[in-house]
């Protein structure tokens, strides 16, 4: 009997439908039974063959079968779904309270720490900073300068050359030359940076960091330069510090002077450090002569300038009394972080 078979094939695909574990089995098992190949394909060709007085009522049969079987089809295909999204939810489940993976802190350089500093503290008296480029002109390091084409500071033994008109700059002051000649007086700048000497051995690096600064003015004496480099000092190292100039010579300023203070590691008294002089070198300075003046076409009888410079490592050296300049290219941040107060 036909309706039998109707009967048993409904049965045989819910079993199938309710076996499928998920919505690939759940397709495959109503392509198997409901398909063209399935069960009720062949059924139907039965049914083609009936009487037609039988027709009417089979009909009805099939059809309310085969609603059935989709009715239970879309109910089992939404509940595998969510089977399924309740799986991946689980595995993919983030306790956010968990502790993170915590990355290495870095830690400030001692030669920026300086630099800083400084800055921060000149700033206070009106100096703030300008940068130039490390590739400089022959003419920005040199000549501008006052440093004749024969002096022994462009000798290839002391100057990296790019070419025949450019160096690696072997000072900051090419920054101020440009300072002069692109803004108008009063100017107070200064110009931190790395610089380069072709010298290398335990106390000399090829690459090392200074810093100069520059005042352009009227009536411009030493003596406004000792007030500046004097508090200057006592704000870098301590009140108590005492600050010396000693008569000297640079082709950029005149008169020159050597910058000396009073040993901030033995207050004086005389240490390994101050060599037992009670005294150590922080830099040079001096009035900038009128010839660099004229080189930036500024007019010596109306403008006047002080400039000074300090070895940045130097003055790190001194301040946090590291006595390896090879450590502060190391980049290793056990020594760096000695230096975070
Ligand atoms: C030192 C000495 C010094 C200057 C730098 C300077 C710059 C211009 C004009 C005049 Cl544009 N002078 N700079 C002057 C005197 C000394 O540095 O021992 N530095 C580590």
């Amino acid at each position: 009997m036909l309706k039998d078979k109707i009967e048993i094939a409904e049965k045989e695909a819910l079993t199938a439908f309710k076996a499928a574990q998920n919505g690939k089995e759940l397709y495959e098992a109503k392509v198997k039974h409901l398909g063209k190949q399935g069960a009720f394909s062949l059924l139907m060709r039965e049914f083609g063959k009936l009487p037609p007085a039988d027709k009417p009522a089979m009909g009805q049969l099939i059809n309310e079968v085969k609603t059935r079987l989709e009715e239970n089809y879309a109910q089992l295909e939404k509940e595998l779904k969510l089977k399924a999204y309740d799986e991946i939810i689980k595995k993919e489940q983030l306790d956010l309270t968990l502790p993170g993976t915590k990355s290495a802190d870095g830690a400030r350089h001692p030669v920026s720490m300086v630099i800083n500093e400084i800055v921060s503290i000149l700033s206070r008296i009106g100096y703030s900073v300008r940068q130039g480029p490390l590739i400089e002109t022959d003419r920005n390091n040199f000549t501008a300068l006052n440093i004749p084409e024969d002096h022994p500071a462009r000798d290839l033994q002391d100057t990296f050359y790019i070419d025949e008109g450019h160096v690696l700059r072997t000072h900051t002051s090419p920054v101020q030359i440009r300072t002069m000649e692109s803004e108008a007086p009063p100017i107070r700048v200064l110009a931190p940076g790395s610089v380069f000497r072709c010298d290398s051995d335990i106390s000399h690096s090829p690459n090392f960091h200074q810093i100069e600064g520059l005042l352009v003015d009227r009536k411009v004496s030493m003596a406004d330069l000792k007030g500046t480099l004097t508090y200057f000092v006592q704000e870098f190292f301590s009140k108590d510090i005492k600050t010396r100039f000693r008569p000297s010579y640079f082709q950029f300023t005149e008169p020159s002077a050597e910058v000396d203070c009073s040993c901030p590691i033995c207050k004086g008294k005389g240490c390994r450090m101050c060599k037992n002089s009670g005294w150590i070198e922080i830099g040079g300075c001096g009035l900038v002569n009128p010839k660099v003046l004229e080189h930036c076409k500024l007019d010596p009888e109306k403008w006047q300038g002080f400039a000074f410079g300090f070895g940045v490592e130097r003055m790190a050296i001194i301040k946090y009394g590291v006595d390896e300049i090879k450590l502060f290219s190391e980049n290793d941040v056990r020594f760096l972080k000695q230096f975070q107060f």
